[in-house]
């Protein structure tokens, strides 16, 4: 099979360390906000925990060598800042540094080319003891160990991302309690997204060097009004302006929007971070989109807010709208005319910068039957979205690359082990590994 891709175009798959890796007491790991959280009874769907997950911390070089008989040339995992510095400040772990020094050689080796994310949502424990994300501290301790492990780690790993998806740290973490901390703070969810985006400013002016990348990874996403009325165009800002310019802007254009402040009754506070800003809108190499799916949003009846746990905080009962699109297994509405619309926004922001998709995929309830996965629905998504990855790349888009979610079946966060998002099948009681029919498809496809 041949495809319209540049040689150039970086193919790839992802993970997440907590996702994958297990063995979180081995050699010297701390304690993250995951482990405390996946432990506490009735967070996790099936009550599991990432404490074995897919045993990648000791099977790493078979996944890397399942990655490249795939085709893939990079592979983006994520640094569990844990195992560098185990208790979020102070003492480093070199054997942490040293377990991915070998994983990137073993990329290497293999001819992958590793990016790696510094923090895929794996707080040390005794950071959020202090306050977590709403306080600025947490921000301060990020670079110091961005710059450890950029330090310790840059002559084998070229492509580095500071955050993945802080929306979700922010929102998930601290506003509806779905993810760990498991807080609901509601509007004070907003200084988490500070905090954390000043982290990430902090972070690349202590890492940026020659001969590297430097971006982040966001997870925008298109957000349609349900019909045209001005309610639910208004509801459709709210929600567009929390999930995708109150990112956005600061890392674009180096200020937060003024109408989602006020919505959320937070501009005081906003107004005396604003030393912060030129820090957070540094210029970037690249930026990575996550894209799963769109939403579309309408006016609630009643008045706009009401204090419950809310991913929304001053917009709570703003409501999601079923359009009727076929969904994965988590729900997710699939529109992959919505992966263009939001490279499309972000091109129009920053027109030269370079762009990735560092995530997309879909679960299914896979099954193995006889030593075979056939993932027809993964392979339809897949095929619809590199699809539209590729009309952008023949247009001339500044689309630099696509990242499989995931490489491997894992443990989905809040949902566990009950969720699979994997490329290649993991039987979790054998940790046999088995590529799916997703998997053979883009193999081909590679060519
Ligand atoms: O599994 C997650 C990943 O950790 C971050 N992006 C979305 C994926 C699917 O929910």
């Amino acid at each position: 099979m041949t495809n319209g891709f540049p040689r150039e175009f970086i193919w790839g798959a992802a993970t997440a360390s907590y996702q994958v890796e297990g063995a979180v007491a081995a050699d010297g790991r701390g304690p993250s906000i995951w482990d405390t959280f996946a432990h506490t009874p009735g967070r996790i769907a099936d009550g599991t925990n990432g404490d074995v997950a897919d045993d990648h911390y000791h099977r790493f070089a078979e996944d890397i060598r399942l990655l490249a008989d795939l085709g893939l040339q990079a592979y983006r995992f994520s640094i569990a800042w844990p195992r560098i510095v185990p208790a979020g400040s102070g003492a480093v772990n070199p054997a942490g540094l040293d377990f991915y020094r070998q994983l990137a050689e073993a990329c290497l080796a293999n001819g992958v080319t590793p990016y790696a994310t510094l923090y895929h949502w794996d707080l040390p424990q005794p950071l959020e003891d202090a306050g977590g994300w709403l306080v600025r501290d947490t921000a301060e301790r990020f670079r110091d160990y961005a710059a450890i492990t950029h330090d310790g780690l840059s002559d084998v790993i070229k492509h580095w991302m500071t955050l993945n998806e802080p929306w979700c740290s922010a929102f998930l973490g601290y506003g509806n309690g779905e993810h760990a901390p498991g807080r609901t703070e509601g509007a004070d969810a907003l200084k988490a997204v500070h905090h954390l985006l000043l982290g990430h400013g902090l972070a690349l002016d202590a890492i940026r060097s020659e001969g590297g990348t430097y971006g982040i990874a966001l997870n925008p996403a298109p957000i349609h009004a349900a019909t045209d009325s001005p309610a639910d165009r208004d509801a459709a800002r709210r929600i567009d302006g929390l999930r995708n310019r109150m990112f956005l802007d600061p890392l674009l254009s180096g200020r937060y929007p003024a109408d989602v402040l006020e919505d959320t009754g937070t501009t005081e506070w906003f107004a005396t971070q604003e030393r912060d800003l030129p820090l957070i809108a540094a210029p970037l190499d690249f930026i990575g989109v996550n894209y799963y799916c769109p939403t579309t949003v309408a006016a609630p009846e009643g008045p706009i807010s009401s204090p419950v746990a809310s991913t929304q905080p001053g917009s709570e009962n703003v409501v999601t709208v079923d359009t009727g699109l076929p969904k994965t297994q988590m729900g997710w509405p699939i529109e992959a005319a919505g992966l263009r619309d939001i490279l499309v926004t972000i091109n129009k922001m920053a027109p030269d910068l370079p762009l990735y998709v560092t995530e997309n995929g879909s679960a299914y309830p896979d099954e193995l039957v006889d030593g075979a996965v056939e993932d027809d629905d993964r392979l339809d998504y897949l095929r619809q979205h590199i699809a539209v990855c590729e009309d952008l790349v023949s247009e001339g888009f500044p689309l630099k690359g696509y990242f499989a979610w995931s490489l491997l079946d894992n443990y989905e966060w809040a949902w566990g082990y009950s969720r699979r998002f994997g490329l290649v099948y993991v039987d979790y009681a054998t940790q046999q590994r088995t590529p799916k029919k997703s998997a053979q498809w883009l193999q081909a496809f590679l060519g």
